[in-house]
């Protein structure tokens, strides 16, 4: 028997790496009995009969598990945003975090294309990242002559996972981390054309203190796995401010003695996350049930 980690799922077979050796495996009846799946990500242990042919027999308890694209056991999920290119938007880049939250990742910032920036606009985003590091976030901030190669053997072990809009660079950056990658970048007519190129399935690429994955669609923003009540949760500054509330299950809106309107008026927590807070909270609030 051997333990090891989905890194690939092609038309039914589980590729599973143990120590750079990559068996394909499939899942024993059992699991379609009980209409479980294994997942890209997962530490399955498995029976082996050579390379080629191994039955997966069971699967070790996910630490997290992300829905769409399915990948579980996330490390880190690196929010990747671009400068200019698309622009700079901490709207955006809030509701990837609040998303990464509601699956318990613990999430980093990238801002890519520092290069393409105006001296104004790379003023502006310091600040803002600064704003996010007082939150708790690590952030970085590089543009086309930095080593992505560097940067991705500095960030912590495990597996990492890439999320951000498209054309903020991530395919980018896995080729520099990888040139035998060559994935497609920048490629217009898989916007255009969307759904044919696109994989659905994420693939772990192995590092040298674990793996990193792309995730296509993450981009695609769902919200309906959340709770409007948990909403505040996922905005760390506002979660940590709220614990002295007077409320216990203070929202933050119109409630009494509310620390996070304190922290708001003392400037301790930016007004801009705070709207981007009501936003979202209104939105789900207001979102119709769906069967
Ligand atoms: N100037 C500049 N261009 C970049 C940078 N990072 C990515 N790009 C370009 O942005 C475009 C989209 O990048 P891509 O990796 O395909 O984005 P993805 O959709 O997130 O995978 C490509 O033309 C890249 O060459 C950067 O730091 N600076
Ligand atoms: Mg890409
Ligand atoms: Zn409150």
């Amino acid at each position: 028997m051997k333990t090891g980690r989905i890194v690939k799922l092609i038309s039914g077979v589980y590729q599973v790496d143990v120590e750079s050796i990559r068996f394909n495996t499939k899942p024993r009846g059992l699991f379609r009995k009980n209409k479980f799946s294994p997942i890209v990500g997962d530490i399955v242990d498995f029976d082996v009969q050579n390379v080629n042919e191994g039955y997966i027999h069971h699967v070790h308890p996910r630490n997290n598990e992300l829905k769409r694209p399915p990948v579980s056991n996330i490390d880190t999920l690196v929010v990747v945003m671009s400068a200019v290119e698309p622009n700079f938007s901490t709207q955006l880049l809030d509701r990837f975090l609040v998303i990464a939250h509601s699956y318990d990742l613990t999430a980093r910032i990238l801002v890519t294309k520092k290069d393409l920036a105006s001296s104004k606009q790379v003023e502006e985003i310091n600040q803002l990242l600064d704003i996010y590091n007082k939150i708790g976030y690590q952030t970085e901030f590089v543009g086309d002559g930095d080593d992505r190669k560097t940067l991705v053997d500095h960030w912590p072990p495990g597996l990492i996972v890439l999320s951000g809009q498209s054309g903020v660079g991530k395919s980018t950056l896995l080729n520099q981390y990888m040139p035998e990658l060559k994935l497609e970048t920048n490629d217009i007519s898989k916007s255009l054309n969307r759904g044919k190129h696109t994989t659905r399935h994420v693939e772990l690429f192995e590092r040298h203190n674990g793996f990193i994955a792309d995730t296509p669609g993450f981009s695609a923003l769902d919200f309906d796995h959340i709770d409007k009540d948990d909403v505040k949760h996922y905005f760390l500054d506002l979660n940590y401010y709220g614990e002295q509330c007077k409320f216990r299950n203070c929202n933050h809106i119109k409630e009494p003695h509310c620390n996070v309107k304190k922290a708001l008026e003392d400037g301790d927590i930016a007004q801009f996350r705070y709207e981007h807070y009501l936003q979202l909270f209104n939105e789900i609030s207001n979102r119709k049930v769906r069967y």
